[in-house]
């Protein structure tokens, strides 16, 4: 976002290498593990129609994060959906430790019929606007939206996109970026190809898996691959080292009401947070519609690109005990200290490799199964 010749010196570098991600909103491999998964049902419709382009529901599943240095790009990967109807995926990406905002102002860039500011404090009226947990001070916004479907005539729908520096004290410099229709609604696929920041976006609003939307049933977000994908040149967000982190959610068509697909999520059970944190609408005033603070709601509504995996509930390795990097005879004297009963009675403790409720002679067998180098 510096200049023009830093943009294309990126560009540079990224044509000069094997780009792994291909932004089209499947995920790749090189993205590794999820950083995020949801635990909450979506209150903004849960997505049905298995269509790539357009969406009859917004979720949000799960969360990659990839930084890919050698090639000079940030890569965001949210699977799930974004319906088609200009609701938002608002998302605030943190990658500056020492600068940022971690309240919200309102006097960023005007980006999106001014959307972003229309979530910071409203200063004229001493309402506080969007506030985030205890740490996390973004430094850059994106925003996206996709609409525009006419069964009719089978065409759309289009994306569309916007990107805004967020800077400690305000001001900067923010962007339209670009649109990206469909090629078929059904079974196309679209791309956001920014040539004068060097962003792409992608959506893939095939998915029918994941969350639900009834809250006494939500499932999970695990195992969905499709969804929506950015790819930001990280000089355009002056980041230089270090973690990034991103909090992302479904918002209202006017940036005004908030859904329960908050990337990382929110607490199990929760609705819709609307523009008070409880349902509520605040989106009369001009600003501060979003007037409450992820710092209330319990848990980290972010996540990072060195977090662990969201959703690996088993060891990667199992029988190590030990930590060696290898099952062997090591792991048998792990295992002899550890038999007993599990607490409770409960199966699957340290050393059941069995689930029989106990560690006992019956791990000895599956830990012999098991011999062998931990997978790389
Ligand atoms: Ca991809
Ligand atoms: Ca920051
Ligand atoms: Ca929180």
């Amino acid at each position: 976002m510096k200049s023009l010749a830093m943009v294309s010196m990126v560009a540079g570098i990224a044509s000069s290498a094997f780009g792994q991600i291909v932004v089209d909103g499947t995920l790749d491999a090189d993205y590794g593990n999820p950083k995020s998964v949801q635990v909450v049902a979506t209150g903004f419709g849960n997505a049905t129609d298995g269509a790539n382009g357009y969406a009859n529901g917004s979720e949000l599943n799960g969360g990659w994060i990839k930084v890919d240095v050698d090639n000079g790009n940030f890569y965001l990967f949210l699977s799930g959906n974004l319906e088609s109807n200009f609701n938002k995926l608002d998302i605030f990406i943190d990658c500056i430790g020492d600068a940022g905002q971690n309240a919200l102002r309102s006097d960023n860039p005007d980006v999106d019929f001014n959307g972003l500011n229309a979530m910071g404090e409203d200063t004229a009226n001493a309402f506080p606007g969007l506030r985030f947990d205890a740490g996390f001070a973004p430094d850059f916004f994106v925003t996206t939206t996709i609409g525009g479907y006419d069964p009719t005539a089978g065409t759309g729908p289009t994306q569309y996109a916007n990107i805004a520096q967020i800077l400690t004290d305000g001001g900067g410099v923010g962007a339209y970026i670009g649109s990206g229709p469909f090629s078929n609604p059904q079974t196309g696929s679209n791309l956001i190809d920014d040539t004068v920041y060097g962003c792409k976006l992608s959506i893939n609003n095939s998915n029918v898996g994941g969350v639900s939307g009834d809250p006494a049933n939500p499932g999970e977000g695990c195992g969905v691959t499709t969804g929506i994908e950015i790819m930001i040149p990280l000089a355009n967000m002056g980041w230089v080292d270090g973690p990034i982190r991103v909090c992302a959610f479904i918002n209202g068509q006017g940036h005004d009401y908030v859904s329960s697909q908050v990337l990382g999520a929110l607490p199990a059970g929760s609705g819709n947070l609307g523009g008070d944190g409880l349902g509520g609408w605040n989106g009369q005033n001009p600003t501060g519609k979003i007037r409450f603070s992820f710092a209330d709601i319990a848990g980290d509504q972010f996540f990072s690109s060195d977090g662990p995996d969201a959703c690996s509930s088993a060891p990667a390795c199992p029988g190590d005990l030990d930590d060696s990097n290898s099952v062997d005879a090591g792991d048998i004297g792990s295992l002899l200290i550890l038999f007993g009963d599990c607490a409770g009675g409960t199966p699957g403790c340290t050393g059941d490799l069995d689930d029989s409720g106990s560690v006992d002679a019956g791990d000895i067998g599956s830990l012999l199964i098991l011999f062998g180098d931990c997978p790389a």
